[in-house]
C-alpha cells in the first residue's frame, strides 16, 4: 500500500486525456488499492488516476460515511443522463476551493471492475455528481473550468498566493 502524491491545479498534466485500460492485472489492482488509500487519507469521496499522474481511464469512488462502498470504475462511460442539479463541489487537486456546478441529476454509468467484469450502475445525488466529476478528470477537465472566467481568475490568483506561502 502506498499514498500517491496528488497533482495540484493549474498543473498542466491535469489536462491530459487518459487512455483506456487494456490489461486487468495485479499492477492495476495494486493501483486501485493505492488510489483508494490516497482518497481515504485525503480525505475525499473520489479520485481519478489523472490526479495521481497516471493517465489511464480509472477512478475510485466511495461516497459512504463509513468507507463501506468503495468501487473502482475502469473505462467508465455515461450511457444515460437525466435532470439537472447544482452541487457545491470541491476537488483534491484544487484544495480549499468550493463552488456550485450544474450536473445531471441522474446518470447511468457502464464500466469494468478491477477484475475486468463489466457492470452498469444507476446513480443519483452525490454519487452521480462524483461520477461526472471523476470522468471529467479522465478527459483532462477540472471542475473550476465550468466557472466564469471572472471566478476562475479569482481562484487562480488565490491558489498562486497560497502556493507562494507554502513554497
Ligand atoms: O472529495 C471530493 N468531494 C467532492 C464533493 C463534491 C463534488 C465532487 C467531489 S470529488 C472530490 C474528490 C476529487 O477531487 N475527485 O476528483
Ligand atoms: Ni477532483
Amino acid at each position: 500500500m502506498a499514498l500517491l502524491p496528488i497533482l495540484r491545479y493549474p498543473d498542466p498534466r491535469l489536462h491530459t486525456v487518459a487512455t483506456p485500460v487494456t490489461e486487468f492485472n495485479d499492477a492495476l489492482r495494486e493501483l486501485v488499492r493505492d488510489m483508494a488509500e490516497t482518497m481515504y487519507e485525503a480525505p475525499g469521496v473520489g479520485l481519478a488516476a489523472t490526479q495521481v499522474n497516471v493517465h489511464k481511464r480509472l477512478v475510485v469512488i466511495d461516497v459512504s460515511e463509513d468507507k463501506s462502498a468503495l468501487r473502482a470504475f475502469i473505462n467508465p462511460e455515461i450511457v444515460a443522463r437525466a435532470g439537472e442539479q447544482m452541487c457545491e463541489e470541491g476537488c483534491l487537486s484544487v484544495p480549499g476551493i468550493y463552488e456550485r456546478v450544474s450536473r445531471a441529476e441522474r446518470v447511468t454509468v457502464r464500466a469494468f471492475d478491477e477484475h475486468g467484469k463489466p457492470f452498469e450502475l444507476d446513480a443519483e445525488g452525490l454519487l452521480a455528481v462524483c461520477i461526472q466529476h471523476e470522468i471529467d478528470h479522465l478527459d483532462g477537465k477540472v471542475f473550476v473550468e465550468y466557472l466564469s472566467s471572472f471566478k476562475l481568475n479569482r481562484i487562480k490568483t488565490k491558489l498562486a498566493k497560497k502556493a507562494r506561502i507554502t513554497a
